[in-house]
C-alpha cells in the first residue's frame, strides 16, 4: 500500500518529530456546515446518510475540502452497533438517537445475541473502503467506536439522558446483568474496530463520551476494565497489532495514568485537564489529543488564535500532540471560526518544531 502523503497526525501518534502539530476536530462533519445538511436532507434520514456508503463517503470529505486537516473520521455513528444488535435506532429530528427496544432488565441483557461486523455492519466496511479510495492516501483514516459503557448508557436508557437513572439503576442494583452486558459489548466493538482496520481505517478512536458520571472505583469497574481489553485484544491480533488506538474519556482527567496504563497509543482529554501537567503525567508512553474548549469557538478569529497559542505554549516542543477540541464542534458553531482554529495551528505551531528549544 502507498504511503500516506501527509502523516504527521500518524507521525505525532507515534511520539516522532513533525514539521508542525497535526489538527483535526471531533464532529468535524456535521450540521454547522451548510454543505452537511444538503447533504442531510437528499439522504432522507441520518440513518441513511450512514448507511449509504457514498453519501458517508461525501459528508467525510467534506470538512476537508474547505480546511487543512491532518485527518478524516469515517463518518458514522457509534449507536450503530446497538443497531446491529437489534435495538432499533431512529434520529428523531430535533432529539438525537431514540431506541425502539430499549435494554429494560436482566433478562433484555441476556437475549442478546453476538454480531458478526463485517456481515452485520457491512455498510461501515463499504464506507471505509470508499473513503480510503477517494482520500487517495492524503490524509489517515480514523475508524472509531463508542466505549462499552457509553453504549450501555444509551441501550439501557434508550436514547440520550440527563439523570443516568436506569444505567445507574441497573449497574448498582443488578451489577453482574449490567457486566455481561459490557462483555458482550467489549467482543463486538473489538471485532468492529478490527473490520474497521481490516477495510482501510490506520487509526482507531474510542468515544468513552460518559465515563466521566462515574466514581473513581465504578469508572475503573465499569468502563476502563473493557476499554482495556478492547485495546489488549487488538495488541494481539496480527493485523491490529500496530494500528494506533486513542482512548478519550470525557471528563477523565484525573484518570489519564490509568488509562494511558491499558496500553493505548495516543489520550483524547477534554479542556478541563491542564495539557502542560497532561503532559508531565503520561507524555513520556503516550501521545496527548486535545484540548481547547469548544466554546471558544463561539468568540472571535482573534481569541480563538489566542487560545490556540496558548495550547501550543503550555506543550511547548514536546512530541505527540495532536491538536483537537476538548469535545465535538455544535452545530450553531461558524465555519469561519473552524478556519481560524486550524489555520492558526498551521501559522504557530512550526516555530514549536523547529524554534529554539
Ligand atoms: O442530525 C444529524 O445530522 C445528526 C447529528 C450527528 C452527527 C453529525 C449524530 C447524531 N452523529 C453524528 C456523527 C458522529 N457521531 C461522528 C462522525 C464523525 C465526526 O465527524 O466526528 C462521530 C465520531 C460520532 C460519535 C458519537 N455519537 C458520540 C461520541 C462522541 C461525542 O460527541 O461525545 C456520541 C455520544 C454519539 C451519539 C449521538 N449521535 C448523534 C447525536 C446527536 C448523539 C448525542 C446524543 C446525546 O446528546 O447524548
Amino acid at each position: 500500500m502507498r504511503q500516506t502523503h501527509n502523516d504527521c497526525f500518524l507521525r505525532a501518534l507515534a511520539r516522532k518529530p513533525v514539521d508542525r502539530t497535526p489538527v483535526w476536530l471531533m464532529r468535524q462533519a456535521g450540521r454547522y456546515l451548510p454543505e452537511y445538511r444538503a447533504s442531510r436532507e437528499r439522504a432522507g434520514s441520518f440513518m441513511n446518510l450512514c448507511q449509504t456508503p457514498e453519501l458517508a463517503c461525501e459528508v467525510t470529505l467534506q470538512p476537508l475540502q474547505r480546511f487543512r486537516l491532518d485527518a478524516a473520521i469515517l463518518f458514522s455513528d457509534i449507536l450503530t452497533i446497538p443497531d446491529a444488535l437489534g435495538l432499533g435506532l431512529e434520529f428523531l429530528e430535533g432529539e438525537g438517537p431514540h431506541f425502539h427496544r430499549p435494554l429494560r432488565s436482566a433478562s433484555d441483557i441476556a437475549a442478546l445475541g453476538r454480531i458478526d461486523p463485517e456481515q452485520d455492519l457491512a455498510y461501515v466496511m463499504d464506507a471505509v473502503r470508499l473513503i480510503r479510495r477517494e482520500l487517495d492516501n492524503r490524509v489517515p483514516l480514523i475508524g472509531f467506536a463508542g466505549s462499552p459503557w457509553t453504549l450501555a448508557t444509551y441501550m439501557v436508557e434508550g436514547g440520550a439522558s440527563a439523570t443516568f437513572a436506569r444505567i445507574k439503576s441497573l449497574m448498582f442494583s443488578d451489577p453482574p446483568a449490567l457486566q455481561q452486558l459490557l462483555s458482550l459489548l467489549a467482543a463486538t466493538i473489538t471485532d468492529y474496530l478490527s473490520a474497521q482496520q481490516a477495510a482501510g481505517a490506520q487509526a482507531l478512536m474510542l468515544f468513552d463520551t460518559w465515563g466521566g458520571i462515574l466514581t473513581p472505583r465504578d469508572y475503573q469497574r465499569f468502563s476502563l476494565h473493557y476499554m482495556a481489553q478492547i485495546v489488549a485484544s487488538l495488541r494481539t491480533h496480527t493485523h491490529t497489532a500496530d494500528t494506533p488506538v486513542i482512548v478519550f474519556t470525557k471528563g477523565g482527567g484525573q484518570w489519564l495514568e490509568a488509562i494511558a496504563a491499558t496500553g493505548c497509543t495516543g489520550v483524547g482529554i477534554d479542556w478541563t485537564t491542564d495539557i502542560s501537567e497532561a503532559f508531565t503525567r503520561i507524555g513520556a508512553t503516550t501521545a496527548i489529543q486535545g484540548n481547547m474548549d469548544p466554546g471558544v469557538l463561539y468568540a472571535p478569529d482573534a481569541v480563538i488564535h489566542a487560545e490556540v497559542a496558548s495550547i501550543l505554549d503550555a506543550v511547548g516542543n514536546r512530541a505527540g500532540h495532536i491538536m483537537n477540541l476538548g469535545h465535538g464542534i455544535q452545530p450553531g458553531m461558524r465555519p469561519e471560526a473552524i478556519a481560524a482554529f486550524v489555520d492558526a495551528v498551521h501559522e504557530l505551531s512550526p516555530a514549536r518544531h523547529h524554534g529554539p528549544a
